[in-house]
């Protein structure tokens, strides 16, 4: 009899908390943040905001102490596409296509992610996976010379290149192969302070544009931040605080709210980090850089197209007024007139499902009460034989993004203008198309909801 393949969930838990493990000892600080969010979401779920977030079913309590994203940067086209083959080996697939450039970052991105509800339960593990858009710099002998340098790295061991092969060949992996994919995998994100190029190049990239240093200088495209979930950011802010973490000044994307939406982030600033080049008489340089941050989230539900429409229009309204200062002198103004100006966003659950802007699951409350087929949905809530809790957003925002991305790359970072966004162009690279984040929602959603109903009528038909 064949050996049983090792659960791709499995194989997405055991990277996750080993990729978890590196950064904690690369980064002392995202150790410090892990137990600052423990012990906020200890709290949470002890207090009386738990019944409120509505997360039932249980699933979204159960695995949030595992919870994280990291973020990556990859060079060239190839490199993409066989990152798409490692992640799919563990169950993880591109979701939504992210255009930087209007936030003039020279990259495009993707989210890989597990799909089903069931996997997502299991281990919501997420990368945030840019590509580099080299045609975006300018002068011809730096765009070349960042090429070549490029086109000679091997971002994965060969170990690595023969797991993936077999895993696809076999259709899974075993459970020693599984254990040493996760080992050899995880190389291709760890820190490398020995860069490939001189100091020199380093310098003509960092002008042309820090996130193209970042990217091309490196063996590897090193994980330059990992984020836990927390239940309650605005307290975990306080913490980072109190402890002298340098975290920005203000928390991106919507209010403190009773129902949260989509996501709340705050990060603390890049680290520097020593860095020796190989210089073209035989010695080494010393220098530094500036890649790696802490971050943390807060995420809420999935918002429809309608309830993104309507937070975008909010967000604008406000930024139109007051933009937040990187030094913190408006904080105050800032927060107060987006808690304003999100009062138009209903704030209760119901309210939020009955005008359909965002997107939940559906749960059966008492089945043993009234119910007839053909009664609609906000007639069986009434009635309370369903319930309602919100599917998580488990995507990034490209507002968000572009502002993690800015507030990390220094105060002095250049403003280049971009070309247009290609979605196409990543695509051709990826070597297949990015899943649409709302269409996997809403398949959570109906599934759900016939689910209940087709439980319903069982039992009825039973009576
Ligand atoms: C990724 C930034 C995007 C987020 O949480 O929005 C991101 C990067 O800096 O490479 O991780
Ligand atoms: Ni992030």
């Amino acid at each position: 009899m064949a050996v049983p393949f090792h659960d791709v969930n499995e194989i997405r838990a055991d990277f996750s908390a080993a990729m978890s493990a590196m950064y904690r000892a690369e980064v002392p600080a995202y150790g410090q943040l892990i137990n600052i969010v423990s012990e906020v979401n200890d709290a949470v779920l002890s207090s009386d905001t738990a019944a409120m977030l509505n997360m039932k079913p249980e699933e979204d309590v159960l695995r949030i102490a595992q919870e994280r994203h990291g973020a990556i940067r990859l060079g060239t086209p190839q490199e993409l596409a066989m990152m798409a083959r490692v992640f799919a080996v563990m169950g993880m697939y591109p979701v939504g296509y992210y255009d930087l450039s209007v936030a003039s970052v020279p990259i495009h991105s993707t989210a890989f992610r597990p799909i089903a509800r069931a996997d997502l339960a299991a281990n919501p593990f997420r990368v945030f996976t840019s590509l580099l858009r080299l045609e975006l710099i300018e002068d011809d002998t730096l765009r070349e010379k960042a090429a070549v340098v490029l086109d000679e790295r091997q971002i994965f061991t060969e170990k690595a290149v023969e797991l993936i092969e077999k895993a696809e060949l076999q259709g899974g992996l075993d459970k020693g192969d599984a254990d040493q994919f996760v080992v050899e995998v995880l190389e291709a994100f760890r820190w490398h302070s020995d860069a490939c190029v001189d100091a020199d190049t380093f310098g003509a990239l960092i002008k042309a544009h820090r996130l193209i240093a970042d990217v091309v200088s490196f063996k590897g495209p090193h994980i330059n931040h990992l984020t836990p979930r927390v239940l309650d950011i605005d307290a975990a802010q306080d913490a980072m605080i109190c402890q002298n973490l340098p975290a920005k000044a203000v928390v991106e994307g919507p209010p403190r709210r009773k129902c949260p939406i989509l996501l709340r982030q705050t990060s603390f600033k890049a680290l520097d980090e020593k860095v020796s080049f190989p210089e073209r008489d035989g010695r080494l340089s010393e220098g530094k850089h500036t890649a790696r941050f802490g971050e943390i989230e807060q995420r809420g539900a999935a918002l429809t197209p309608k309830g993104r429409a309507l937070y975008d229009h909010l967000l604008a309204t406000v930024r139109e007024t007051i933009t937040p200062a990187a030094d913190g002198s408006n904080t105050k103004d800032y927060v107060a007139h987006l808690a304003e100006t999100f009062a138009k966003f209903p704030d209760t659950w119901r309210e939020i499902h009955d005008q359909e802007l965002a997107y939940f699951k559906y749960n059966i409350a008492d089945a043993s009460s009234v119910f007839a087929s053909g009664m609609s949905i906000n007639v069986l809530l009434d009635l309370g034989v369903l319930s309602i809790s919100p599917i998580i957003y488990e995507d990034f925002l490209p507002v968000s993004a572009a502002g993690i991305f800015q507030s990390n790359l220094g105060d002095d970072a250049q403003e280049n203008k971009q070309a247009a966004s290609s979605q196409d162009q990543f695509e051709a690279a990826l070597g297949f198309k990015v899943a649409n984040e709302f269409a996997l929602y809403e398949a959570i959603q109906s599934e759900s909801l016939s689910r209940c109903l087709g439980h319903l009528e069982a039992v009825r038909s039973a009576d």
